[in-house]
């Protein structure tokens, strides 16, 4: 049997380095899409370099989309790339309309003149949700973004719909709450504390300042979630599907329990700034994730708790070197 290949966009991000991993157990040819930069920074899929197959390309550029979707000739097509820190989105609001919305057009204009037969995966996301409707949160629940990164992000959710209903694509979106990992960026804000609570504990920083400590979030592992986005690419029919845990956790719970993993008291380090609070905030997001449990057999192994305290213990270990 000849080898299935799979091109992800934003290979070196969090989720991209799961999937890259996942994709190459399962026996992938896995071909990644990178940005040029002054300075590589491709530390998430260092240890999976010689695996990998890399090509220069960018989501604003149509040429480099379509010659990396010739070079890799793919039969799965994952798009993760996206300026995906909402708080930026208000600074670069443009910029993340381009990156995060329409890219995602060039993405399928570029895969249906090279490769239409193959499979896309949208990543689609909570923030569409909002100022939500409905709670839970389920696939039929209406939108209503509160930040430039949540209306980029509704335009590529139906856009991919749209391609798949004009052109027949399999073309499915994911609506993925919140997941994290110790390979989270810094500025996300359980990374953010669970780096803290390292470096503090270590006598590296002093303090920690947070904003809005009563957002709730469903949060869950980015390692049980890339399993979620292939599962629907091996689907007969392309849906859309929501993959989260079923459970909401505050920001200052999260603080709680990477504080006490980390063995330190809250109120002798933490801080609140009201810079760090945003012009419109989400307040409350949870996720029903049965359609994917019985459709695609998908379930959360990994827990908030465990996931906060494995994220301090990593960071402890990386801070401290041991
Ligand atoms: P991330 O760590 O911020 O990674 C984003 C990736 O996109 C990076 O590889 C980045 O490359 C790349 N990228 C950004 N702009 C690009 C461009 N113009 N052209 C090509 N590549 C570009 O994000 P993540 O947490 O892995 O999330 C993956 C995707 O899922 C994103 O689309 C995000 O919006 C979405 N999402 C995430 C979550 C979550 O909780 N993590 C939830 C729902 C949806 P560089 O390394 O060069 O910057
Ligand atoms: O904020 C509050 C903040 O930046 C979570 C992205 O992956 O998930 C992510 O977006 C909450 C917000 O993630 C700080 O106001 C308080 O209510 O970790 P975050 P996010 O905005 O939910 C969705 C699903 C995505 O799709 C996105 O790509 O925490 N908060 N104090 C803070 N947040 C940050 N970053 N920093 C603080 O100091």
């Amino acid at each position: 049997m000849t080898m299935r290949r799979a091109l992800v966009t934003g290979i070196t991000g969090q989720d991209g380095s799961y999937l890259a991993e996942f994709l190459l157990d399962q026996g992938y040819e896995v071909h990644g899409m990178v940005r040029r930069a002054s300075t590589e920074k491709f530390e998430r899929i260092d240890h999976l370099r010689d695996r990998l197959k890399l090509h220069q390309g960018d989501l604003l550029d149509h040429r480099s989309l379509v010659d990396a979707l010739r070079a890799s000739r793919p039969d799965e097509i994952y798009n993760l790339a996206a300026m995906s820190f909402v708080a930026t989105s208000w600074i670069q609001p443009t910029l993340t309309a381009e990156f995060t919305g329409t890219g995602v057009t060039r993405l399928l204009e570029a895969m249906r003149e090279v490769c239409p037969e193959a499979r896309f995966y949208q990543a689609s996301s909570s923030e569409m949700f909002g100022k939500v409707l409905e709670v839970p949160q389920v696939e039929s629940t209406p939108f209503y973004p509160r930040s430039p990164y949540g209306v980029a992000k509704v335009y590529g959710h139906f856009i991919t719909v749209n391609y798949r209903e004009s052109y027949g694509l399999h073309a499915s979106s994911g609506i993925l709450f919140n997941h994290e990992s110790p390979r989270r960026g810094l500025e996300f804000v359980t990374r953010k504390i669970t780096w803290h609570a390292a470096a503090i504990k270590l006598n590296l920083r002093r303090e920690l300042s947070l904003g809005n400590l009563d957002a709730m979030r469903d949060w869950g592992f980015a390692g049980d979630y890339v399993k979620a986005m292939w599962l629907m690419l091996q689907q007969d029919h392309a849906e859309d599907y929501v993959v989260a845990t079923g459970e909401a956790h505050s920001v200052r719970e999260c603080l709680e329990i990477a504080f006490d993993q980390a063995g330190l008291s809250i109120d002798d380090h933490v801080r609140l700034d009201p810079a760090l609070r945003r012009p419109a905030e989400v307040e409350h997001l949870i996720g029903d994730p049965a359609k994917a449990r019985e459709r695609l057999g998908w379930a959360p192994a990994v827990g908030f708790e465990q996931l906060i305290r494995m994220m301090v213990d990593a960071d402890l270990k990386l801070l401290g070197g041991t």
